[in-house]
This record gives C-alpha cells, structure tokens and sequence, in this order.
C-alpha cells in the first residue's frame, strides 16, 4: 500500500487549522457580542446615580416647575436656584438674572420633547429630557450676557430657540431680590 501523496495529506491539515481558527474567530465575536449586550442591558437596567424626575404634562400646575416658581431663587446660604422650561420653540423665563460671585444652580426641564440647555462661555451644556430635572452649577465671574440657543434639534421652530443669562453683579441682584421671591430679566 502506498502512502497518501504528501499534497494530500497537508491539505487535510490546512483544512483542520483553517476550521479551528475560524471557529476561534467566531468565538471571539460572539463574546464580544455577548459583553457589548451584557454591559447595555445591565447598565440599561441600573438607575443613574441621581436622576429627578418631574411630570411634563403637569409641569403647569403645581410643583417645583409652575410658573411662579421660575427664575432665579436666592437660597438662605447665599448660593442662587434658577429654575426654567423648556418648551417648542422658547425657555421659561427668556432671560434668567443671576449674581456674579455666587453659587449658581440651574434646574430645569422639558415640557415636551427633548430640548438643549447650553450657555453660552461656561461649562453647562446639557439636554433638557420631558420626564427628567437636569441639573447643572456654574459660577460667574463678570458682569454681563451670555446666549442659550437650544442645541438639540427640536422641531421646526429649533433655529428660533433661545434665551439669555444676564449676570449682575452681586449688589445689585440683593436689591432685586429684597423686591421679589423670583427674579428673572424678562421686559
Ligand atoms: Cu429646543
């Protein structure tokens, strides 16, 4: 009995080599799979570790988001609330007054569908989600305006979209707000 031909028998050995890192390939694409799936559901599932939520079909009527609640707040530890809407196609107050050299929070939210919340020569870039209160700080240190366009495309009207932070100095948002409980700059 002859032997196999030689070039026979180092095809069947290609073959074996080639189907076990092909299936090597494929395992590796799976688990890939399988750990990009894993890491979206689990993280999916889990809460974030703050997350607020506010009714946006109720935002009108009462709570933290009704009208006389907007604008800037002086809070007891000399820090400023600043609370808005955001709605198609403006925010709610269209100009918001804050202090230089205070602690500034915004808190704000969506009344319907998802908006941006971006001021314009600071750090707050964020997108204002119906359903959810986002909330960012800043602190000013000049006097002066800065624009808010809304930077998530909204509908139709997006381009038109936009309000102003105005920044007084400390002194004189004290006198505006010995007047009122809420201060915004809107004429
Ligand atoms: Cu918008």
């Amino acid at each position: 009995m002859a032997a196999p031909p030689i070039q026979q028998e180092s095809e069947v050995v290609t073959a074996r080599a080639e189907r076990r890192w092909a299936t090597v390939a494929v395992a590796v694409v799976v688990a890939l799979a399988a750990v990009a799936g894993y890491a979206g559901i689990y993280h999916g599932a889990l809460p974030q570790a703050r997350v607020e939520t506010a009714d946006p079909t109720t935002l009108h009527l009462a709570g933290e988001f009704a009208e006389g609640n907007l604008g800037s707040a002086l809070e007891p530890d000399g820090s400023v609330t600043v609370r808005a809407v955001g709605q198609e196609y403006s925010f709610t107050p269209q100009c918001m007054v804050v202090p230089t050299d205070a602690l500034v929070t915004f808190r704000a939210t969506s009344a319907d569908v998802v908006h941006g919340f971006l001021i314009e020569g600071t750090n707050i870039n964020t997108m204002l989600v119906p359903g959810y209160i986002s909330q960012l700080s800043a602190r000013f240190t000049t006097a002066g305006e800065h624009l808010m366009p809304c930077q998530e495309f909204c509908g139709a009207g997006h381009q038109g979209m936009w309000a102003k932070v105005k920044v007084v100095d400390r002194a004189t948002f004290m006198d505006m707000s010995a007047k009122a409980r809420r201060l915004s700059c809107v004429e």
